[in-house]
């Protein structure tokens, strides 16, 4: 029997009706009570580390799982991390990088329905999640609506919808079906190097969703506030505005102040190419750093995680044009 543990940290899979509205009340012997004879298939060790919604899971709660995942890597043959669904593709990019090359799978998975809901999608997520972190393919993966996903390709895309994740840019990792679990193995990125835990992160990172017309000197302001990188979500394949409203100039000073900034689409699907259009080049002129194909999550996580590890923004950039545990193509 293959040693699963089963880390909780709430989300709606594990919550309950309050006064308030549905807030995380059940805990990992709970949750294991419904998965019924389930949880007799596998050798189960369950550890409750949160019981938060994940809106509240933030730099200090990635920092907690990622030390519970490393500390367990060698005791288990996988492990599960059950968690709300909001910021499950943060989690999961984020540990995609704090604990890089861990050698078993590591799989988030949660539910959009309660496990106690009679029509509840937990169970069968769980069910997901167990077999893939029973398939021996290391790794940090995201368990949802019988799909399994790279945990740094997965995105929210529907609030209510049971198929809430979608892998973007990226070939699913895997589908249950009446083979099984069938996975595609060219869509798990190959080790490269022991596993170490790499937890520190800079969490002054902004994120912008350029608007037409987004005032230039919002940059004055985040560097006032001390952000030392930005993410931009530009406009396409890789434009922003300069007439009028000058945003390269403000890219400049920026630059001149040691911030670094990623610039990305704000389209969900497909790579960024800020070499197409003079309103990219001029970008690209000032230093900014191409995220090409990353998803937003991917890219946030992967700036603090870097500006966590070095102040070198050679550094960081040369961090962006490698990628990590398959969040860009290269
Ligand atoms: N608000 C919940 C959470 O992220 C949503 C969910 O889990 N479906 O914790």
């Amino acid at each position: 029997m293959k040693r699963v543990l089963l880390l909780t940290t709430g989300g709606t899979i594990a919550s309950r009706l309050t006064d308030e509205g549905l807030a995380p009340g059940l805990d990992g012997a709970a949750l294991t009570h419904y998965l019924g004879a389930l949880a007799d298939s596998y050798d189960l060790t369950v550890r409750d580390i949160l019981h938060l919604d994940s809106s509240n899971i933030q730099p200090e709660e990635w920092r907690l799982i990622a030390q519970k995942v490393y500390e367990a890597r060698e005791d288990f043959d996988g492990i599960v991390v059950s968690h709300g669904t909001d910021t499950m593709a943060y989690t999961a990019s984020v540990l995609s990088y704090m604990v890089r090359n861990i050698p078993i799978p590591v799989v988030l998975t949660g539910a959009q329905l309660p496990v106690e809901h009679p029509l509840t999608d937990g169970v069968d997520n769980l069910r997901t999640a167990f077999a893939m972190a029973a398939s021996g393919k290391p790794g940090v993966f995201l368990a949802f609506d019988r799909r399994v996903i790279l945990g740094c390709r997965a995105v929210k895309t529907h609030t209510t919808a049971f198929g809430a994740f979608d892998s973007v840019n990226w070939p699913l990792v895997g589908r249950v079906n009446g083979a099984g679990l069938s996975l595609n193995a060219a869509a798990i990125p190959p080790l490269d190097g022991p596993c170490r835990l790499r937890d520190k992160l800079c969490e002054a990172v902004f994120l912008i969703k350029l608007t037409p017309g987004l005032d230039p000197e919002i940059f004055d302001m985040l560097l006032r506030m001390h952000y030392r990188g930005v993410v931009i979500e530009a406009f396409g394949a890789g434009g922003l505005h300069f007439i009028r409203r000058n945003l390269i100039e403000k890219l400049h000073t920026a630059a001149q102040a040691g911030m670094a900034v990623v610039v990305c689409s704000q389209c969900l699907y497909e790579s960024s190419n800020f070499t197409l259009y003079q309103a990219g080049q001029k970008a690209l002129a000032e230093g900014v750093i191409q995220g090409y194909d990353m998803t937003t999550e991917g890219a946030v996580t992967k700036l603090m995680w870097a500006l966590g590890q070095t102040e070198d923004l050679d550094e960081v950039r040369s961090l962006f044009e490698r990628s990590l545990a398959g969040e860009r193509s290269v």
